[in-house]
């Protein structure tokens, strides 16, 4: 039986060959795994594709393991922690290290000579009572781009563009972090959908930050940025300015499209300090099985407080959970 192989597939498989890095090369074989059209004439490719993607997982670990390879992978992968993982990019001395500075506990260089950051450093900020970690980068330039960026890039939830407001040249020099990315075929995108019209590029959410905003009392360089980057959620903020700091953490909480729950034990009060984040659209079901999975099997019916709902109000598993819901789970 023919296989019948989308165009795509071609191209994507010449794509899959040469790539060298080991992270996107496994990355493409997932994607050509979906692109093949699942009937018996692709049952062997099927299975040479997943033997290739279970072979690369394993390169993957011991890379990781192996002592040789532990810097290179340091710098190329960080360990999620927290509710989102968020990449601050951007040309040379825009700010990035300060926002980290900032808005961790990180203690970063900050500098007022480009090129000062030449490892990614990352840190925790919190915003209201949810946690995000925070990656800080070398500068992307005509001059400078460090390779471990792609695989940082692809892997983080979210990018923030950090754009100077001081700089006579904002305006081009974000522009070259843009193509340099394009170059390596990420593209920065206001929102995601779920199937990426080409998948040989990754496209990743950003939120542009019109960061040094003191230094644009006219608004001129915003409203610039603003027609450069239609459609893209865009944040002002300054390390000179709280209240901005804050509203770049509410930024990057709406953009991660995620809300928090609460759980109260029965009869007892609710836990505000450790919300269960979920997916907007999240079900009961859902924050049980965040909690534990055994809840989730056991769970008769849950206990609901919040905005629209009556006090106590009794729902069943496939209930559809708002930001800020208080549960009780009865199992
Ligand atoms: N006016 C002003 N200067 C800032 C702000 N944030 C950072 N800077 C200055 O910009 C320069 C570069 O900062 P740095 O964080 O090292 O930039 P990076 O190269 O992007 O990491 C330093 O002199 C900082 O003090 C801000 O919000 N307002
Ligand atoms: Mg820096």
């Amino acid at each position: 039986m023919p296989a019948n192989l989308p165009p795509q597939y071609y191209e994507l498989e010449r794509e899959f060959k040469t790539e060298k890095d080991p992270r996107e090369k496994l990355r493409l074989a997932q994607e050509l795994l979906t692109l093949m059209p699942k009937h018996k004439g692709t049952d062997k490719l099927q299975a040479d594709m997943k033997a290739k993607i279970s072979k690369l997982k394993k390169q993957l670990v011991q890379g990781s393991r192996s002592h040789g390879a532990r810097q290179v992978t340091a710098q190329d992968h960080i360990e999620k922690e927290g509710a989102a993982q968020v990449i601050l990019i951007g040309p040379p001395n825009s700010g990035k290290s300060s926002l980290l500075e900032a808005l961790t506990n990180a203690r970063p260089l900050v500098a007022d000579y480009p090129y000062s950051t030449r490892q990614p450093v990352t840190g925790m900020m919190t915003f209201e009572t949810v946690q995000f970690q925070l990656i800080d980068t070398p500068p992307i330039s005509m001059e400078s781009y460090e390779a471990y960026l792609n695989g940082l890039v692809r892997n983080a939830d979210l990018v923030a563009l950090v754009c100077d407001l001081s700089a006579n040249t904002m305006l081009a020099d974000v522009k070259v972090v843009q193509q340099r990315l394009q170059e390596r075929r990420i593209l920065l995108m206001p929102e995601v959908t779920e199937h990426p019209e080409d998948p040989r590029y990754s496209y990743k959410k950003t939120l542009i930050c019109a960061h040094k905003s003191y230094d644009d009392e006219s608004g001129e360089k915003r409203r610039l940025l603003a027609e450069s980057f239609p459609d893209f959620k865009m944040v002002a903020t300054s390390i000179l300015d709280d209240a901005s700091l804050v509203a770049f953490g509410q930024a990057i909480y709406d953009c991660m499209n995620i809300m928090r729950v609460y759980t109260k034990p029965i009869g007892g009060q609710a836990d505000f300090s450790d919300p269960i984040i979920l997916p907007l659209g999240g079900t009961v079901e859902d924050a049980a099985i965040e909690l534990h999975k055994d809840f989730a099997h056991k769970l008769k019916y849950a206990k609901v407080w919040g905005h629209g709902k009556y006090d106590g109000q009794r729902v069943q598993r496939d209930f559809v959970l708002a930001d800020g819901d208080i549960i009780e789970l009865h199992i």
